[in-house]
């Protein structure tokens, strides 16, 4: 409980996600913002010119063959919109259908006031600590067993409602062994701010010998 949370880039899908969106916007943002200087000093007032602006637009529209460059352009404009929710429905599918795999685990996770229940596939179950094997695909099913909570994995990139009679799924992976702050972040009562656990990623190793020596239905 007392440990520091990793500061390193954990390996999750929200992860790669945050670098995609942020490289895509900074690629947009350039472009747009080139485009609008470039439009500002090919465009900009000579000191000759004595037009109004009506008459500067009307000159233009001549100029530039208003309606097939209204046509283009808009052409352009839904290419790329539609480029992007494509991509943006791919990116969304990466989230929502977890990978399989022969080492992906399945946890159930349980909201209670005012603590996390996890249930491991044998039965066993354990309260706010939460131990997963580094590198493998960790699926969990989240849901609460009396009010709205929404937990959270601190440095993960991870958050999901857990909500009475509804299961969301949320998974993540972490390469490497560590410690992480598990939070809840709905405010469900008066004990809300004592919803806080840890997860421990370990060795695959020690990890199966842990589970091997679990009480539980096997
Ligand atoms: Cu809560």
């Amino acid at each position: 409980m007392a440990s520091v949370p990793l500061l390193t880039e954990p390996q999750t899908a929200t992860g790669d996600l945050f670098t995609i969106f942020a490289e895509l916007g900074a690629i947009v943002g350039a472009v747009v913002i080139g485009y609008l200087v470039f439009n500002i000093i090919k465009h900009r007032a000579k000191g000759d010119d004595t037009s109004t602006l009506e008459e500067y637009y009307q000159k233009g529209n001549t100029e530039h063959g208003g309606v097939r460059y209204a046509l283009l352009s808009g052409l352009f404009t839904a290419v790329i919109l539609v480029t992007l929710i494509v991509l943006t429905i791919n990116a969304a599918a990466v989230v929502f259908h977890p990978p399989q795999s022969n080492n992906t685990i399945y946890i159930q996770v349980t909201g209670h006031q005012f603590y996390w229940n996890f249930t491991y596939p044998d039965g066993h179950w354990q309260v706010n600590n939460l131990t997963v094997p580094a590198g493998s695909e960790v699926v969990l099913y989240v849901t609460s067993a009396d009010v709205f909570h929404s937990f959270g994995i601190v440095g993960l990139d991870l958050k999901i409602d857990a909500i009475p009679g509804r299961i969301n799924t949320a998974w993540f992976t972490v390469a490497t062994p560590g410690e992480y702050t598990i939070r809840c972040y709905e405010l469900c009562g008066v004990g809300h701010a004592l919803m806080v656990g840890t997860l421990y990623v370990v060795n695959p190793s020690s990890y199966n010998q842990w589970y091997s020596s679990l009480p539980g239905g096997g």
